[in-house]
């Protein structure tokens, strides 16, 4: 028997072909094209003070973008671990003796592992934030979002320089390759096209098993699906008001939500606010860990409440929270937000006073905001 390393022939298989990895190639660019293009959309809306604002329509966008962005993320799971199985033997090629075919032979190996090391990095550093799992000391919306770029530069040039292989392997059919024997019948066990649909079928999977997170009937099936419809008004809780250290402030009977603008002051009890004209919207809360859910909530247009204290449109505004300490425990409402008719400080959802978990005295309410940037248990408001 020959002793030593294995070789990219050892390693060989029919299965390990152009077909098969440049389909399953496709895919996964695909997959990284609409997470990538998703997560823009998420980080603009994360933005403190984006020069372009957010858009506050449609209501339901983020919604829709990071439920994309995050089963994108999924179904790319199977689809880069097949990727990977299918061209490691490549590694093992041996390289090039000297000259510039070695320099080029090792940036392009370079620029596979840049391309190889970032792409695990985001899946599992996206489905680690999506079960709200952080085993890392990192900021990860700062740290995914830098290395989404390093990965679809890297992406980027694999395409170009795969670019003949891939047209090459997609124009022919997947049991042709030119590398097969004259006249071979194909071997026994698995074919191209049945791992090829086994891949498919395991993406799905991957798919229907979390997308129930934001897609209301699939959630009976979406047993990976870490935040289901539970919690009361049918949304979701993500913190709870003890997870958030509110119980005592949020429940005494002195709470008064402080609205200020310039050196005016006004202080209102829960009560004062019931007895303002209430308004009703229907509005989801989109969690950038994927799920989303939509409720309806009934409160005080926040434009009228503003004019109730005498503060003019255009302003942003800042909005504060009875918890102490965490990121989420103050935001900045850009002007359009603000003076949205959509707009509302929740008093209530699906016709019950708000629940404690849901932010009782009160909480934001907006179109087409990120979940993190719905403030609840708001203590203060002040006009910029
Ligand atoms: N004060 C405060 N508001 C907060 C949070 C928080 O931790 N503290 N979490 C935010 C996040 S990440 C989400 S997704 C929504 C969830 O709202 P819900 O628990 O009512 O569904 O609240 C947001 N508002
Ligand atoms: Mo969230």
């Amino acid at each position: 028997m020959r002793r030593g390393l294995p070789t990219q022939e050892d390693l060989g298989s029919h299965l390990r072909a152009p077909a098969v990895s440049s389909r399953v190639g496709l895919w996964l660019g695909i997959c990284f094209a609409v997470a990538f293009l998703t997560g823009l959309v998420s980080h603009w809306g994360q933005l403190p003070d984006p020069v372009i604002g957010f858009p506050a329509r449609p209501r339901w966008g983020y919604r829709v973008t990071q439920g994309l962005h995050v089963t994108a993320g999924t179904a790319a799971v199977p689809l880069l671990l097949v990727k990977l199985w299918s061209v490691y033997h490549r590694l093992l090629a041996r390289p090039p003796r000297a000259g510039w075919a070695l320099v080029r032979h090792l940036a392009e190996r370079a620029s596979i592992l840049a391309l190889v090391a970032g792409a695990v990095f985001q899946l599992v550093t996206g489905l680690a934030n999506a079960t709200q799992w952080y085993p890392w000391a990192f900021s990860f919306r700062s740290t995914h979002y830098a290395v989404a770029w390093l990965v679809v530069g890297a992406l980027l040039l694999h395409v170009a320089v795969q670019l003949p292989t891939v047209r090459a392997a997609l124009g022919r059919g997947v049991d042709v390759d030119p590398r097969d024997a004259p006249g071979r019948r194909p071997p026994a066990g698995l074919s191209r096209r049945g791992l090829l649909r086994s891949t498919w079928l395991g993406s799905e999977a991957a798919v229907l098993l979390t997308a129930g997170g934001s897609v209301p009937w699939l959630r009976e099936v979406s047993v990976f699906a870490v935040t289901t419809g539970e919690g009361p008004g049918g949304v979701p809780v993500n913190t709870t008001a003890r997870e958030a250290q509110v119980v005592a402030p949020a429940l005494a009977t002195g709470f008064r939500l402080v609205v200020s603008h310039g050196d005016r002051e006004v202080s209102l009890t829960r009560e004062e606010l019931l007895a303002l004209p209430q308004d009703e919207v229907e509005l989801p809360i989109a969690c950038v860990e994927g799920w989303s859910a939509s409720g309806r909530w009934s409160g005080v247009r926040l434009r009228r409440l503003l004019d109730h204290v005498g503060a003019p449109p255009g302003r942003s505004l800042r909005v504060d929270s009875l918890q102490e300490r965490g990121p989420f425990r103050s935001t900045v409402l850009p002007a359009h937000f603000a003076d949205d008719e959509l707009t509302l400080l929740a008093l209530g959802l699906a016709g019950e006073p708000l629940a404690l978990d849901h932010g009782y005295p009160c909480r934001l309410i907006a179109p087409n905001r990120p979940g993190v940037l719905q403030t609840k248990w708001v203590s203060r408001i002040e006009v910029r």
